[in-house]
């Protein structure tokens, strides 16, 4: 027998280890059910993830969103929360820790992410108006639709093919913005709706130079830029991977250059910020800023709360701090990639290159002979959960849903499951399980048959769709 050295993940790399910048004080049990009961769980779920109870799940990769294990820091901050129905001061701490970081003027806190991409398309969409938007956002585009307006996809092509190794692979195409404007004319786009690290094309980032770009197109079409912050923070760690001359520049001094070519942004606290629950939305312009604090108070709250307790607001403001430091963000999209490479190790088909917050399984070319309309991203997702009890998400044909102008469904090019790691939450040894459940997925695809849907809802129809086994 050979005698087999192992090797640490850094020698694997030849280079030094390097280790999550934290330790665990306090530990949430997991427990595995048998197959017979996974069985049984899958079925009456409708074979729909969203659709589980979390007990019968054990590694939890449905979403990265609210799942984020809080510091201590933050906790003590959650005893310090000043419930004053107006002007608490935990308000104020947050509005310090927005204008620090992303350096908008006015703020306002929501409930999550969708309070505020409400807001914005209500107050900054007129009926027919076009978005043009670095491909769509499920909850981002319902309520740009709803709103009345009509979403152009605009990001470059690579985005939609998930070989393409383009290190920003989610860059606006100017051309494809120039050609709308000049078919339609500069007054009927709304604005222009650009996402950090794309989440629907994998967790790509956008460059420096894009967003650059953007603005001075902007500025001579009179247009607004306006930004869906979620996952800036993974984007500015990539811009100082990849961009030149943003190597020896700080995540916070990178996210703060980045958020100062756009208007106003949009947030989900849940992803970035490091919380559980919350969102907001800033914008540097009054007028359009008093439009939208009159409006919240219909729909969120006070806008000195939007809908959030000033417990959460505290946790926030303190989840900003850690979130931009740069050993947080290496360590975050560096367990990503470590899940990520192990899989492309074994052949397993899966995004490239690989993004900020999750891996995407291609469902298209793991189960080649499932047709798209018999929903191979969701049978991966529950094939997976069948193996070993780990949750993923459907990111294809059901989650695009239907054009609402034709009733057809939209039929998107990427047909994806979606493995998203919460923050500092799981270690690497649940990647290696995980990879392992992946890897005996992939091992019995040949055998594997698609799905219908037997239940469709209306609105966002992802969410709470029932599918049976072919
Ligand atoms: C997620 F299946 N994302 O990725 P809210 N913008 C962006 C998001 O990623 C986002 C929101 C706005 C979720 C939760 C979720 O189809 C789905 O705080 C880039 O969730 O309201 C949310 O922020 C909305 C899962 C949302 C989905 C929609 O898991």
């Amino acid at each position: 027998m050979t005698h087999h050295i192992p090797q640490t993940m850094g020698q694997q790399h030849g280079r030094r280890s390097w280790a999550e910048p934290w330790k665990i004080k306090m530990v949430e049990p997991l427990r595995m059910i048998t197959r017979e009961e996974r069985q049984a769980a899958a079925e009456g779920a409708g074979y729909n993830t969203f659709l589980l109870r979390s007990d019968d799940v054990y590694i939890d990769l449905l979403t990265d969103s609210g799942t984020s294990a809080m510091s201590d820091r933050q906790w003590a901050g959650m005893m310090l929360g000043d419930e004053a129905y107006a002007g608490s001061r935990n308000f104020y701490h947050l509005e310090d820790a927005i204008q620090t970081y992303y350096g908008y003027r006015h703020i306002l806190p929501t409930h999550q992410g969708r309070g505020a991409e409400h807001l914005i398309s209500r107050v900054a969409i007129k009926p027919g108006q076009y978005i043009p938007g670095n491909m769509y956002f499920t909850t981002t585009r319902l309520h740009q639709e709803m709103a009345g307006g009509i979403f152009v996809d605009v990001i470059i092509d690579e985005a939609h093919d998930p070989e393409s190794l383009h290190p920003f692979k989610g860059n606006i195409d100017l051309g494809k913005v120039e050609d709308l404007i000049n078919t339609h004319g500069a007054a009927a786009i709304a604005y222009i709706s650009l996402a950090g690290t794309v989440n629907m094309a994998g967790g790509q980032p956008v460059s420096m130079a894009n967003v650059r770009d953007l603005r001075a197109l902007c500025d001579r079409h009179g247009i607004k830029l306006f930004l869906d912050a979620t996952r800036m923070v993974e984007n500015s760690f990539f811009i100082q991977e990849r961009e030149e001359g943003y190597a020896g520049k700080s995540i916070a001094e990178i996210l703060r250059e980045f958020c100062g070519y756009t208007d106003g942004a949009w947030m989900s606290a849940k992803k970035d910020n490091l919380v559980n629950i919350g969102g907001w939305l800033a914008v540097n312009d009054w007028d359009l800023f008093e439009e939208l604090r009159n409006l919240i108070v219909v729909f969120e709250g006070l806008h000195t709360y939007g809908g959030a307790a000033g417990r959460d607001m505290e946790a926030m403001a303190i989840g900003i701090v850690e979130s931009v430091q740069d050993d947080h963000a290496r360590s975050r999209v560096g367990q990503v990639r470590y899940l990520g490479e192990l899989l492309v190790e074994w052949g397993v088909p899966i995004v490239q290159p690989i993004g900020g917050h999750a891996i995407f399984l291609d469902a298209r070319r793991f189960y080649s002979h499932i047709p798209q309309n018999q929903f191979p991203a969701q049978t991966l997702a529950a094939e997976l959960y069948l193996d070993s009890g780990i949750r993923s998400m459907e990111r294809g044909i059901a989650s695009a849903g239907r054009d609402p102008h034709t009733g057809d469904h939209y039929y998107p090019k990427l047909e994806l499951t979606r493995l998203t790691i919460p923050r500092r939450v799981y270690t690497q040894a649940h990647m290696d399980v995980t990879a392992e459940a992946v890897k005996a997925v992939y091992d019995a695809r040949e055998t594997t048959h698609g799905l219908k849907m037997v239940y469709e809802p209306k609105y966002l129809r992802f969410f709470q769709a029932r599918f049976e086994r072919l």
